[in-house]
């Protein structure tokens, strides 16, 4: 049974960035429930796949110097532990991870077809269509099974779990390996982010919900590591039960011994949360008010899908925070989805015109710190809501 925690209020699609500003962008709500059954945590409203993942898809998984080296660690270490001979990655996004990899060793699924190009283009085997039954039938009869499946970000954009397990099991060697990694509740909970919550994350799984979702599949997590990466991490290692060449690690018990301490089986600990959200909401509009009357100048870094929950549920619009900066080409000139704040390309010195910095990219604080070292020097102040609202 699903029960309802938390109202996230109407939000726009998170990566729907419009040329020109309009209040009559579509928006849906966004309920937040907890299944007492299989302790999964879901928003309610399902979006049809092709509305958000589209020819149009701007995010870029290699627009950080922190992904980039991730992807590049994982790569080595799925070459040294698991030698796999064919490895196949759902949701390849503009090819971050793969390009690690040699050509004849790994296929493909981007159903963004812009983002596709990416690796099309230099040859890689990338089929750009939505993870599906049909899809799967179709690569097994093109490469046979995967030793290995790897899928980042992506498995938790599919409202279809059923299919998405059954079609993982039916291409996965019954040696192989299926390694995925999302964003971890626990840490999201523990980190009051209540921004990992935008219409694409459908789910945000734990050791616990996880677990009991695979075992209508005959899969098993073997093991799983904390990864800082996007505000908190898990990545988790899952085989099939009747592959014997993996035994469940202390890792995997640790987490989830922290997960049931935390209470991440429980509905009160959700209400709880909700109640620190609310709280959150508040303590962030007082500061930004705050600034404003004394007439600072607020700029937005980062115009992430997780900053478009923000601004919408805290109604945050241009008289608080003045724009947006961001690297990425196609959400330049752009507006923030749902809101009338523009996104300007980001350049060394923009900073200089501003009094403070609202991260918006939080996840990627230090890889901003360290490249922002002269605005800090000159006395420039940042505000993040994580853990809590604050000026550092
Ligand atoms: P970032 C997206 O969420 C959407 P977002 C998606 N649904 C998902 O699951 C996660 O990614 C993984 C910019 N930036 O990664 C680049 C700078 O401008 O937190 C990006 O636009 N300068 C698929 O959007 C944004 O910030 C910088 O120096 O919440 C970061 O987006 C850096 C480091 C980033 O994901």
């Amino acid at each position: 049974m699903n029960k309802y925690f938390l109202d996230l209020g109407y939000q726009p699609l998170a990566n729907n960035y419009q040329k020109k500003y309009t209040n009559k962008q579509n928006k849906y709500k966004l309920k937040l429930y907890f299944n007492t059954k299989n302790k999964l945590v879901s928003i309610s409203k399902r979006i049809p796949s092709e509305k958000m993942f589209n020819n149009k898809y701007p995010y870029r998984s290699s627009m950080s110097k922190t992904m980039q080296n991730s992807f590049k660690k994982l790569s080595q270490k799925i070459k040294k532990r698991f030698k796999p001979n064919l490895i196949l990655e759902i949701g390849s996004n503009d090819g971050a991870l793969i390009k690690n990899f040699q050509k004849k060793r790994v296929v493909g699924v981007e159903p963004c077809k812009n983002l596709a190009q990416f690796t099309i283009k230099k040859g890689f085997r990338i089929y750009d269509s939505y993870w599906t039954r049909k899809l799967a039938k179709k690569i097994r009869y093109n490469h046979g099974k995967f030793d290995l499946i790897y899928s980042a970000n992506t498995l938790t954009h599919i409202s279809n779990l059923k299919d998405v397990f059954h079609s993982i099991s039916y291409l996965l060697s019954n040696n192989g390996v299926l390694i995925i990694e999302d964003p971890s509740l626990l840490e999201c909970l523990k980190k009051n982010s209540y921004d990992q919550f935008y219409n694409e994350h459908i789910y945000l799984f734990s050791v616990i919900s996880l677990n009991n979702i695979l075992k209508n599949f005959d899969l098993e997590i073997f093991d799983v590591e904390n990864l800082k990466t996007h505000g908190g991490s898990l990545r988790y290692y899952i085989k099939k039960k009747i592959n014997n060449n993996f035994h469940k690690t202390k890792n995997l018990k640790n987490q989830f011994q922290d997960e049931i301490k935390y209470g991440l089986g429980n509905f009160q600990t959700f209400k709880n949360f909700a109640k620190k959200v609310k709280l959150s909401k508040l303590k962030l509009l007082e500061i930004l008010k705050k600034l404003k009357k004394k007439k600072k100048r607020i700029l937005g870094y980062g115009a992430t899908a997780k900053a478009v929950t923000i601004l919408n549920y805290c109604n945050i619009n241009e008289d608080l925070i003045d724009i947006f900066t961001d690297i990425t080409p196609d959400k330049i000139n752009k507006y923030m989805p749902g809101k009338n704040i523009k996104i300007i390309k980001y350049n060394k010195k923009i900073l200089n015109k501003y009094d403070y910095v609202f991260l918006g990219a939080w996840n990627f604080k230090n890889e901003i710190l360290n490249k922002e070292i002269k605005y800090i020097k000159r006395g420039g102040k940042f505000i993040t809501h994580v853990p809590i609202p604050k000026i550092f």
